[in-house]
C-alpha cells in the first residue's frame, strides 16, 4: 500500500486540529452516526479545557487506496520543540494559514523547520468565511515568508488551497465546494511517498507514549529495512553507547488508535512495545550494522523557573505527592519526552531549576503534575540571560499584535515602557498590525495588562528572535499587595473593611497563613493586613450583620496569570486544590529585615 506521511503547522488557533477532525470524517474513520464532538484529536483534559493542542499526535486515515499518517501539532510557540521533533516522521506538510491574520510568528518557525528538513509544502489559506478575510493577500505574504527563508525553487512552487475547515471544504482556487476532497487528492499528489530504503533496519525514536498495560511505547518512522515482532535489535543513543534490545510487539497508526502488526515496512510509522530504557532521539538498529540517524535538536529554553517542595503551614494537607523525592523523579521523567525541557539539581535538595520555552510550558507541566496529586512551590519565572563577549545579553523576541486602529496608540505606550521597539505599523483591514523587538523580560505579565488597556481587543504573539545586549530595568508590577499579618479563616467583616485598599484574591471564609498575599493594594508598597479579624460582639442584633455586607467577587487568577504576576520576593504554592500566591519569606520581620539590609 502506497503511503504519506504529513504534519499539520501552523501559528497558534489557525485550525490545524479543526482540519485533522474533517480528515477523520472525510475518510469514514468513524460509524455514519457515530457522536464524535469537535476537536477530537485535543485529547487530554487541559487540551479540552483551553481549546489548544499541547502534544503533537498521530492519526492514520485511508483515501483512495493510500495510507495517510496525519500528525497533528500545537500552534503555540512554547510548545515548538514538539513541532521540530515530529517533523522528523513527516514527508510533507500542510501549512495552514488564516486568511485574515496571515503569516504570524509561529508560521515562520514552523516553516523553516519544515523547509529546512527538505519536506513538501502545501499551503492551506484557512477561515476563508471569516468576514473581512483578506485570502489574495495572505497568500502573497506567505510566498514572501518563503522567499525570506530561502526556500528552494522548487519549494516556492509550493500549491495552494483555499477553505474553510469549520465549514468543511477545500479547493484549489477561492471558489467554494461540497467537501475538503480536492485537498486529499491534493496530499496524494503534491506530498511524495516516503523514500523506502533497503537494507539493515533503521528507526529513530521521535516520540514517547505510555499504556498502563504496554508500557512505555517508542514511536517513530522506520527509515530503512523492515522491523519485526520479537527481533533482536540495539538501541544506539545520543553518547554513541549501544545497548541490546528486543522488540516485542508492534503497531501502526489506524484511525485514531493502534492496530498491532508483525512487521513494518520502511516508510511507515510504527509504535514499538517492549523497549527498555530508551530516549527519544535513539536509533532502532541491526545489532549486526548498528547506524545512528543524525541526532535530534531543538531549540534551547529560554526562561527559567524554581520548583520547589511545598515548605508554606499548610503542607502536605491536600497532595499525595510532597516530598523533594518525588518531586525531583517527576520532573526527570517529564525530561524523558518534553524534549525543550531541562531540569538541574540546585544547591538545595528541596529545589530544582527548570528551564522551558516560556510561561505556557512551565505553567502546562506545573499545572499537569497538581492534577496528578502533587504538592510543590514554583518561583517567579526568569528569563535566561547569557555572557556574550564578556557582555551581559538576554533573550529578546519579535512581538506581533493586532488591534482596533483606535488602541494603538495604548498599545505602543505600553510596549514601550516595557522596552520593546517598534519595527512596523500598518493596516490590515480594520485593524493596525503592529511588530516589535522586545526582551522577553517584558513580555512577562504583558498579556494582561494589554488586555485590559484594549477592552479585550489586542491578538498578540510573540516568538524567540535572538539574544541582544541586556535593556536595562524593566518596570514590573506597578502595584503592592495585601499580605496576611495572621493566620486563621478570613471574615466577611475584616474583608469589607479592607475592601477600598485592594482587589481580593479570597473570599469570607478561606483560611489562609500569615504571608499569603490576599489582595492587589490599590497603591504602589505592601501592606499587612487583619484579614481574620471576628466582629466585636454586642447584645444588640446590629441592623447591618455580617451576612448583608457585600463583598466584591474575588478575582480569580489562573496559574499562568499568578505566574505573570509575582515578583521576585513572592512564590506559588501549588497543590492538587489550591493555588495560592505568597511572600517568599513569610515572616513580616524577617521581610522587614531583608529590605533593609537590601538583599531580599
Ligand atoms: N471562522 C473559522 N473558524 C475556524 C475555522 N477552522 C477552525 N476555526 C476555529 O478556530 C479555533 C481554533 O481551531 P483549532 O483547530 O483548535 O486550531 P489549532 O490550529 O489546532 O490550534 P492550536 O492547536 O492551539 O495551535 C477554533 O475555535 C475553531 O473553531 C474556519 O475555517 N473558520
Ligand atoms: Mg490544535
Amino acid at each position: 500500500m502506497e503511503i504519506r506521511n504529513i504534519a499539520i503547522i501552523a501559528h497558534v488557533d489557525h485550525g490545524k486540529t479543526t482540519l485533522v477532525d474533517k480528515i477523520l470524517h472525510a475518510t469514514k474513520v468513524f460509524r455514519d452516526n457515530q457522536e464524535t464532538g469537535d476537536l477530537i484529536m485535543d485529547s487530554n483534559e487541559l487540551e479540552r479545557e483551553r481549546g489548544i493542542t499541547i502534544l503533537s499526535k498521530n492519526a492514520s486515515v485511508t483515501f483512495k487506496d493510500v495510507k495517510i499518517n496525519v500528525i497533528d501539532t500545537p500552534g503555540h510557540s512554547d510548545f515548538g520543540g514538539e513541532v521540530e521533533r515530529v517533523l522528523k516522521m513527516a514527508d510533507g506538510v500542510c501549512l495552514l494559514v488564516d486568511a485574515f491574520e496571515g503569516p504570524m510568528p509561529q508560521t515562520r518557525f514552523v516553516l523553516q523547520k519544515a523547509l529546512q528538513l527538505n519536506l513538501k509544502p502545501i499551503v492551506i489559506i484557512n477561515k476563508v468565511d471569516k468576514e473581512n478575510c483578506r485570502p489574495d493577500e495572505v497568500h502573497d505574504a506567505v510566498f514572501e515568508l518563503f522567499f525570506n527563508l530561502d526556500a528552494t525553487e522548487e519549494q516556492l512552487n509550493f500549491p495552494t488551497f483555499y477553505g474553510s475547515g469549520k465549514n468543511g471544504w477545500f479547493n484549489d482556487s477561492l471558489t467554494p465546494c461540497d467537501d475538503i476532497t480536492p485537498l486529499m487528492d491534493g496530499i496524494l499528489k503534491y506530498v511524495p511517498g516516503p523514500d523506502v530504503k533497503e537494507g539493515h533496519t533503521q528507526m529513530q525514536i521521535t516520540s514517547l507514549d505510555y499504556s498502563t498495560f504496554l508500557g512505555r511505547i517508542a514511536i517513530g518512522k522506520v527509515e530503512r529495512g523492515t522491523i519485526k515482532e520479537n527481533q533482536n535489535i540495539v538501541l544506539v543513543q545520543a553518547d554513541g553507547s549501544i545497548k541490546k534490545n528486543k522488540v516485542k510487539e508492534l503497531y501502526v497508526f489506524e484511525g485514531m488508535g493502534k492496530r498491532k502488526v508483525t512487521e513494518v515496512i520502511s516508510g511507515d510509522l510504527c509504535a514499538v512495545v517492549g523497549l527498555e530504557e530508551f530516549n527519544i532521539g535513539d536509533t532502532i538498529a541491526d545489532p549486526e550494522n548498528p547506524e545512528a540517524l543524525p541526532i535530534i535538536s531543538v531549540d534551547e529554553p529560554t526562561m527559567s523557573m524554581t520548583f520547589s517542595i511545598n515548605n508554606s503551614p499548610f503542607f502536605g494537607k491536600e497532595g499525595k505527592f510532597v516530598t523533594s523525592r518525588h518531586i525531583r523523579d517527576r520532573l526527570m521523567k517529564e525530561t524523558e519526552k518534553n524534549l525543550a525541557l531541562r531540569v538541574e539539581e540546585t544547591d538545595s535538595a528541596d529545589s530544582f531549576l527548570v528551564y522551558g520555552r516560556g510561561i505556557l510550558h512551565l505553567g502546562v507541566l506545573v499545572e499537569t503534575m497538581r492534577r496528578e496529586g502533587y504538592e510543590l512551590t514554583v518561583g517567579n519565572p526568569q528569563v535566561l540571560v547569557k555572557e556574550i563577549d564578556g557582555k551581559k545579553h538576554e533573550p529578546f523576541e519579535i512581538l506581533v499584535v493586532d488591534v482596533p486602529s483606535e488602541f494603538s496608540g495604548k498599545v505602543i505606550d505600553l510596549v514601550t515602557q516595557k522596552k520593546g521597539e517598534m519595527l512596523i505599523m500598518e493596516s490590515k483591514g480594520t485593524m493596525q498590525h503592529l511588530e516589535f523587538d522586545i526582551p522577553s523580560r517584558g513580555l512577562i505579565g504583558l498579556r494582561s495588562q494589554m488586555l485590559t488597556q484594549t477592552a479585550g481587543e489586542a491578538v498578540m504573539a510573540h516568538r524567540f528572535n535572538e539574544y541582544k545586549p541586556w535593556k536595562g530595568p524593566i518596570p514590573g508590577r506597578s502595584n503592592g499587595v495585601l499580605i496576611a499579618k495572621f493566620g486563621g479563616t478570613t471574615t466577611a467583616y475584616s474583608i469589607d473593611k479592607l475592601q477600598d485598599r485592594g482587589r481580593f484574591f479570597i473570599e469570607p471564609g478561606e483560611e489562609v497563613y500569615a504571608g499569603q498575599v490576599l489582595a492587589e493594594h490599590i497603591k504602589p508598597g505592601d501592606l499587612n493586613i487583619n484579614a481574620v479579624e471576628m466582629k466585636k460582639l454586642t447584645n444588640h442584633r446590629a441592623s447591618g450583620s455580617d451576612d448583608s455586607v457585600r463583598i466584591t467577587p474575588k478575582l480569580q487568577f489562573t496559574l499562568e496569570e499568578c505566574m505573570e504576576y509575582i515578583q521576585f520576593d513572592e512564590c506559588i504554592e501549588v497543590t492538587p486544590k489550591s493555588v495560592r500566591m505568597r511572600k517568599a519569606m513569610l515572616d513580616e520581620n524577617d521581610r522587614n529585615k531583608a529590605s533593609k539590609s537590601g538583599n531580599q
